[in-house]
């Protein structure tokens, strides 16, 4: 390989390899991500195991979108600890930590344009909702998901950065406007408010918690270390991902009657007869 084209070419552009020996020499860091792929796997086995006896197209549907968050959650977490979607970065003038090499996990953003919206689709089915809602909560997901990783890409201006993160907030409020304001009613029509409610409320909580991380950890102002951060998402991920779709699956499991009768304005099905 070529000699690099300065001293500092080896921190400049750290390669992956690089990358990956700085993420396992920080235990902090590292254990917040096998966490994760460990309790991912146990996810998948344990959720293909309570969707065998379903037999609606509904329940299916519901069980396929929960069970779409553990898989995505474990490439994503085998993405971070190889170093493929981890960059240092030098953060521009104004950040806390100005002018600094810091590691940012920015293939977490990315995987979740990937991982909320099967969230928010089991949400949407299970409130009977329609294609209107269930497209704008997607859209608006993915838009947040994505400005939220450019917020974090962004190394020109710390205005910019801020810029972006309120962008995604903007198209958060959108979720958190369907989420509370729109669904419980369908869901109360559907026969499904109980778990809705606690599934909801569950979400909303949680995944506030997302963007106060983002700006306290080094993202932002930079009050928390990068491995307290990614602690941080783990521990939120862990209750908003496997917990949620644990809850989730075994209500529709043994509700599955109630959840194939919702609504039938997405599949265009007839309610099963039972
Ligand atoms: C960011 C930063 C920019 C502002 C906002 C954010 C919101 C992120 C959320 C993430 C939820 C993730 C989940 C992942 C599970 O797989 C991107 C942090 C509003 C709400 C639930």
């Amino acid at each position: 390989t070529a000699e690099p084209a300065t001293p500092f070419a080896p921190i400049l552009q750290a390669t992956q390899p690089e990358v990956a020996e700085q993420i396992a020499n920080n235990f902090l860091l590292s254990s917040s991500l096998w966490v994760n792929v460990a309790l991912a796997g146990a996810s998948i086995l344990l959720f293909v195991q309570m969707g065998r006896k379903l037999q609606t197209e509904r329940a299916k549907l519901i069980w396929v979108a929960a069970l779409l968050v553990p898989l995505v959650s474990i490439s994503s977490y085998l993405a971070l600890i190889s170093g493929l979607t981890v960059s240092l970065q030098t953060m521009p003038a104004g950040h806390a930590l100005a002018g600094q090499e810091v590691l940012s996990p920015w293939g977490r953003y990315l995987t979740w344009t990937l991982s909320t919206p099967m969230i928010l689709i089991a949400l949407g089915l299970l409130a009977g909702t329609d294609r209107t809602k269930l497209f704008t909560v997607v859209t608006m997901d993915v838009a947040m998901c994505v400005t939220g990783l450019a917020a974090a890409l962004v190394t020109s201006s710390v205005l910019l950065r801020w810029a972006f993160f309120g962008v995604s907030c903007a198209f958060f409020v959108v979720v958190l406007y369907v989420l509370l304001a729109e669904w419980p009613a369908e869901a109360q029509a559907a026969g499904t408010a109980d778990i809705f409610g606690t599934l909801r409320t569950l979400t909303v909580v949680l995944w506030l918690g997302y963007p106060i991380l983002w700006a306290l950890g080094a993202e932002g102002i930079a009050v928390l270390g990068v491995g307290l951060t990614s602690w941080g998402y783990s521990a939120l991920d862990i209750v908003a991902k496997y917990v949620f779709a644990f809850l989730l699956l075994n209500w529709v499991a043994d509700n599955e009657g109630v959840v194939s009768e919702t609504g039938s304005s997405l599949s265009g099905a007839t309610p099963a007869d039972d």
